[in-house]
C-alpha cells in the first residue's frame, strides 16, 4: 500500500512511462497497432512493471488517476506517429474495470482526442471480460458512445474470464484478444493431444469472432511455429516476443527519436 500511496506524486514527478508492444498482421507482417504497457521508473526500486503496482492501484482507486495519465500519454505519443510512409498503427490502451464504470470516461476520451488530434480510429480500448460482469448499463452506454465516435473496443484475455457471451451482442466490440495460454501449447498438431485441444479452441474462437465481424489477435506468440499455426487457423494478428518485446515507440516504429 505504501507503493500505491506514492502513485500520485510519482505521476507529478514524471516517473511513469509507456512501452509499446506490436500487434502484427499474420497476413503481411505489418504492425497494425501497438499495446501501451505502463512502467514506473522508481527512484529507489528501479523500473517496476505493472505487475508490481496495477492491482494495488485498482484496490485503492488510484488506477483512475494513473489510468488517466496512461490514456493521455498514449494519445499524445500516438498522434506523433502519423505522417510516415505506412499507415500509423493504432494505440491499444488497457482500461481497468473502475475506469470503465466511472462516469466521465466518455468526456475524458473525447477531450483527449480533441486536445491531441489523434483520430478516434487510432485509439483502441482494451477491456477485460470482468468489466462486463456487472449488469450495470452505464459502462455499456459509455462504450457504445465511444464506439460511435470511431474508437476501437477490444476484449482482452478473451477466453479466460467470464464466459457469458451476451456482452458480445450488447457491445460494439471491434476485436478479441485471445489469451496467450491457448497459444503457448501450439505445436505441430501430431505432437501432443493438449496442443490439439488448444488449437481447436483457438480455431473455434476465430470462427466465433469472424462470424461476428470481429478481428482476432493472439497474445503470447513466442515462436515462428506458433505464428504459422495461428495463420493457418485464420487468426488475424499476433502479439508476443516473436513479433517484438515491449519497448519505446521510437525503436518499435523504426524511427530515430525525435529531436527536441
Ligand atoms: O508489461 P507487462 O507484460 O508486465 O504487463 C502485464 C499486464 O499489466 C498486462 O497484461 C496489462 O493487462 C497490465 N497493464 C499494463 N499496462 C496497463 C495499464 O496502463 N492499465 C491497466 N489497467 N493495466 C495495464
Ligand atoms: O494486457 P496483457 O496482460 O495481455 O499484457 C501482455 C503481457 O504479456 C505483458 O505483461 C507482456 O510483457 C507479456 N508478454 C508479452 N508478450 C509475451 C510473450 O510472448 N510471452 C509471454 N510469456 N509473455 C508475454
Ligand atoms: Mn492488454
Ligand atoms: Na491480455
Amino acid at each position: 500500500y505504501a507503493l500505491s500511496a506514492a502513485i500520485p506524486a510519482a505521476i507529478d514527478r514524471g516517473e511513469f512511462f509507456l512501452d509499446y508492444q506490436p500487434l502484427t498482421s499474420l497476413r503481411d507482417g505489418t504492425v497494425l497497432g501497438v499495446e501501451a504497457l505502463v512502467r514506473w521508473r522508481h527512484p529507489e526500486l528501479g523500473i517496476l512493471g505493472p505487475g508490481r503496482f496495477i492491482s494495488l492501484a485498482e484496490e485503492t482507486g488510484l488506477i483512475v488517476r494513473l489510468g488517466g495519465w496512461v490514456l493521455a500519454e498514449a494519445c499524445r505519443e500516438a498522434e506523433s506517429w502519423s505522417g510516415g510512409p505506412t499507415p500509423a498503427p493504432f494505440v491499444s490502451v488497457n482500461l481497468a474495470v473502475r475506469q470503465v464504470h466511472r462516469p466521465g470516461l466518455v468526456q475524458e476520451v473525447r477531450a483527449l482526442l480533441g486536445r491531441t488530434g489523434l483520430p478516434p480510429e487510432r485509439l483502441q480500448l482494451e477491456i477485460t471480460e470482468s468489466t462486463m460482469m456487472s449488469t450495470a448499463e452505464e459502462p455499456v452506454q459509455a462504450l457504445r458512445v465511444l464506439a460511435d465516435l470511431g474508437v476501437r473496443i477490444a476484449i482482452d484475455d478473451f477466453g479466460t474470464g467470464y464466459s457469458n457471451l451476451a456482452y458480445l451482442r450488447d457491445l460494439p466490440v471491434t476485436e478479441l484478444k485471445v489469451a496467450g495460454e491457448f497459444v503457448t501449447g501450439l505445436r505441430a498438431p501430431t505432437v501432443d493431444p493438449a496442443s490439439r485441444t488448444d488449437e481447436r479452441i483457438l480455431a473455434s474462437l476465430v470462427s466465433l469472432a469472424h462470424a461476428l465481424d470481429l478481428t482476432v489477435t493472439a497474445e503470447g506468440v513466442e515462436t515462428a511455429g506458433q505464428a504459422d499455426r495461428l495463420r493457418a487457423i485464420g487468426c488475424d494478428a499476433g502479439q508476443g516476443w516473436y513479433f517484438g518485446r515491449p519497448g519505446p515507440a521510437d525503436r518499435l516504429l523504426g524511427r530515430a527519436p525525435a529531436l527536441s
